[in-house]
């Protein structure tokens, strides 16, 4: 069962200014940081609130490692602006097998690794009306994520 919205992923060219706008303009922290080679991307979580479940929601701040990631792709053609949304489970397994038999793609055989020791896959945005959606469960989700 999906159960918060785990983060907002944003897609910008330069990390460290846009952290700084997160900062300066809301007053955001960077709660965590982190190189994903598998993913091609380097990211901030900025957590904004704790959710019901136990888990937390977050906006998810994404810089490209290298020009053949989806993220760097994605800047050339759209520019910096909201990349995909998350959505929290205690069970991506089971609820991406769900969402798949419905006829939705599911992009990953297995959930691969994601922020913070998360497993996560992502459904097809030309499945899910132009919306690139992920779906998280939490490495520890009593920790908070
Ligand atoms: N949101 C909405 N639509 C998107 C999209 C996005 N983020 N990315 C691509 N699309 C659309 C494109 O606009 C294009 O549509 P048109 O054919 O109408 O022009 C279509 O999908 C195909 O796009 P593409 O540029 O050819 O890109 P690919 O098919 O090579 O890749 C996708 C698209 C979704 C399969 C790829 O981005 C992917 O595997 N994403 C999952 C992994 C990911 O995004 N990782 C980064 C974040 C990591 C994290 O959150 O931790
Ligand atoms: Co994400």
């Amino acid at each position: 069962m999906l159960t918060r919205i785990d983060h907002i992923g944003i897609a910008c060219f330069d990390l460290d200014k846009t952290v700084e706008f997160y900062r300066a303009t809301y007053g955001f922290e960077v709660y965590h940081s982190e190189v994903n080679e598998e993913q091609g991307v380097r990211e901030a979580m900025l957590k904004i609130n704790d959710t019901g479940d136990g888990g937390a929601s977050y906006l998810q701040l994404l810089e490209p490692t290298r020009e053949d990631s989806t993220v760097a792709k994605w800047l050339a053609k759209n520019g910096e602006g909201v990349h995909h949304i998350a959505f929290g489970t205690a069970d991506v397994d089971g609820d991406a097998a769900d969402i798949k038999a419905k006829g939705v793609r599911v992009l990953y055989e297995e959930p691969r690794i994601g922020s913070m020791g998360s497993r996560i896959t992502f459904l097809h945005p030309k499945d899910c009306g132009g919306v690139l959606t992920e779906l998280v469960t939490s490495a520890d989700p009593q920790a908070g994520h």
